[in-house]
């Protein structure tokens, strides 16, 4: 498709129709969504003993009586990583490949379900003479190496709760993850690969110990990069001394379908991050029923690489649970994606014939800066679906996607959901749904979502701007935010009342009734699909000595979707310093540093701008709207609620002299 035809697209409205060929095979069907409509529970115990095997089979479907706090399938019983593993070992597909994997120095290894069997049984017999059991807390700061999954999966397998934090987080958030789940072990490598360098990781686990109060009994470090490490003896443990010469058989205890699997992290609207908490049977439930029906994963055939983070939820459903508990082959990639060059994923593909690839917006757009010639030098033909998730697809991203990448012939699925869906809940179903480009399209079969408006009335009227909300409880739901049930209640069910869960996200219909999620409603920004918080940025930026006050504000960004651009008042003493020449470039700089000291460099903003007020409502609120029309350029909107209107014409003064 040329440019030209390309607008042409865009303004016609065009969807594109399933083709026969992809229609007879895909997993999903159209009469699934009858089916869960005419009995929602029923639907979800069928896919529940289609996709899990289970020690002992579940009395109840759905125990709701407790809500908003939701038990599915009760009395049942399953080890996850039993049914991620194992069970395929013992279908008689040990010799399939679970993972390949890819190094970012071009290092590779090929990992069979058989492998994997033998790896997650010495990592649960290392960790058992560590003494972690049955709900201890293990956090891991890793890179996207073997040991990692393998890691997750051990702890899975003894019941011991994983949470795993993000290797772009700095020390301070590590402390804070570690302190609040009371992690007793943690997991890390001495580095990673970034960028053909090898950067530190254990030195952040050592910072934050350095604080003193921490559960923290044992450190165990896998050799990644031959990086130095400092080394704390009786806590520091290398992994290849402790895990290398376990037994390689470990029996598998069964889990009680609601037993706690993982916490994870994520951005609230207030500064102190929200541990999400998953369980076991429901999660897994729908991690592997999405697995299959959208991203239509074959496991016998499909090679399937999905380039999320494992530190960020759509890594642990869509690397680490999904897909191996349906036996899928997948890639496994620790770089990134312009190392040693901007081909590099496109080689990967064409190496090991992928299939289906489920990346993010972000990149997509990345890739379009760089170049239509460069997917172009690949073979790409082994390519049948292409999934989007992390943040709304553009258009024009989307139909670049489908054409530079996927050769005109992949349906895209742009799939819709968050740390605390656990799985994917809103996305067209390949090989059924007519696909529009840049909609989300449809709640899948088993959920249930509405657009409501100010009041809480939902509606369908096309156009209209409302939230999006759950109105039904789902099988990988959260279960809580860990040690502060209030806060669950007050963040997702008490706006539009105890029926609704509250997504947060603006959406709206089109006229043929096709969802469009619009972006957050809150003050949670949405950075390269990773969500960050305003308030916790300004909490970090006002941690700092010069700076009396702070606001922050997503801008939008043609790459990164949104950008952190903060607005900040100084100290007085600072004031006087910044304003001799050239200091204030400094000091931008160094505040900058110290977001990316305290949160990590994901969160460095990309501008920050030196005011002497910020606009105020009289009752002083800070009225982040007018900074975001400023921050991305825009003439600046009604200021009558503010207390003093002058802010806003010092804060574009300041702006044009470049201040
Ligand atoms: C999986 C994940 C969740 C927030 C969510 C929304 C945005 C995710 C999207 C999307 C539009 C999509 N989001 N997928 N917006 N279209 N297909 O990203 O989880 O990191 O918790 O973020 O991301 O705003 O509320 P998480």
């Amino acid at each position: 498709m040329s440019e030209e035809s390309l607008s042409t697209v865009l303004q016609q409205d065009h969807s594109f129709e399933p083709s026969d060929e992809f229609a007879a095979k895909a997993n999903g069907k159209a009469e699934m969504y009858a089916a869960a409509e005419a009995d929602h529970e029923g639907f979800w115990a069928e896919q529940a003993r289609k996709y899990v095997t289970w020690s002992k089979d579940f009395e109840t479907t759905l125990d709701w009586s407790g809500a908003p706090f939701a038990k599915w399938f009760v009395g049942g019983e399953l080890n996850v990583a039993y049914n991620c593993v194992d069970r395929h070992v013992e279908a008689g597909n040990g010799d399939r490949v679970a993972i390949h994997f890819e190094g970012e120095q071009g290092d590779t290894r090929t990992i069979t379900y058989a492998d994997l069997q033998k790896d997650v049984a010495k990592a649960a017999n290392a960790l058992t003479s560590l003494g972690v059991g049955k709900g201890d807390r293990v956090a891991i700061y890793m890179p996207m190496i073997p040991e990692t999954v393998v890691t997750m999966l051990a702890c899975a397998r003894l019941g011991a709760p994983h949470s795993v934090i993000f290797g772009g987080f700095s020390a301070e958030a590590l402390h804070t993850r570690i302190n609040d789940a009371e992690a007793k072990l943690v997991v890390t490598t001495d580095g990673q690969w970034r960028r053909g360098k090898a950067a530190p990781l254990k030195a952040a686990v050592d910072e934050a110990m350095n604080h003193g109060d921490h559960p923290v009994e044992n450190v165990l470090v896998v050799r990644r990069t031959g990086t130095d490490v400092e080394w704390a003896d009786g806590r520091d443990i290398w992994w290849h001394d402790l895990v290398d010469d376990q037994p390689d058989t470990h029996e598998a205890q069964p889990m009680d379908s609601e037993h706690p699997l993982f916490i994870l992290y994520t951005s609230g609207t207030t500064g102190k991050p929200k541990g999400i908490f998953h369980t076991t049977g429901g999660y897994l439930t729908q991690c592997a029923y999405t697995n299959s029906v959208v991203h239509d994963v074959h496991p016998e055939s499909d090679v399937y690489w999905c380039t999320a983070d494992v530190g960020w939820v759509t890594g642990h459903s869509y690397i680490v649970y999904g897909p191996l508990a349906n036996g899928a082959t997948q890639v496994l990639y620790e770089g990134t994606p312009d190392t040693p060059h901007q081909g590099r994923w496109w080689e990967i593909v064409e190496k090991y014939k992928v299939s289906i690839l489920y990346t993010a917006p972000t990149a997509i757009r990345t890739f379009m800066k760089w170049g239509d010639d460069i997917p172009a030098k690949s073979d790409l033909s082994s390519l049948r679906l292409l999934g989007s998730v992390g943040e709304p697809i553009n258009p024009e991203a989307w139909l670049w996607y489908r054409k530079h990448i996927g050769g005109d012939r992949c349906p895209i699925v742009d799939t819709w959901w968050q740390t605390e869906t656990g799985a994917i809940m809103i996305s067209p179903l390949p090989g059924v749904t007519d696909l529009e480009p840049g909609s989300a399209q449809k709640a899948i079969p088993g959920i249930s979502a509405e657009i409501l408006d100010d009041e809480g009335k939902p509606f369908t009227e096309p156009e209209k701007v409302g939230y999006l909300v759950l109105t039904k409880p789902w099988p990988s739901m959260l279960r809580g935010i860990w040690g502060d049930p209030e806060r669950y209640k007050e963040t997702y069910w008490s706006r539009f009342g105890p029926k609704y869960y509250f997504a947060g996200d603006g959406a709206k219909y089109d006229a043929k009734g096709n969802i469009w999620l619009l972006g957050r409603v809150d003050d949670v920004m949405n950075v390269s699909g990773h969500r960050l918080s305003t308030a916790e940025i300004e909490s970090a930026l006002v941690s700092h000595p010069k700076v009396a006050e702070a606001a922050v504000v997503g801008a939008a960004d043609e790459t990164t979707g949104q950008a952190v651009c903060a607005f900040v008042i100084l100290r007085k003493e600072a004031v006087e310093e910044a304003d001799e020449p050239g200091e204030g470039k400094d000091l931008v700089q160094e505040l900058r540093n110290h977001v990316a000291h305290e949160i990590g460099p994901i969160a460095k903003p990309r501008s920050i701008m030196i005011v002497a007020e910020l606009p105020k409502t009289r009752s002083g609120k800070i009225m982040r709207r007018l900074l975001r029309d400023v921050a991305e350029n825009r003439e600046v909107g009604d200021v009558t609620t503010l207390a003093d209107s002058s802010v806003m014409s010092l804060i574009k003064e300041g702006m044009s002299s470049g201040a």
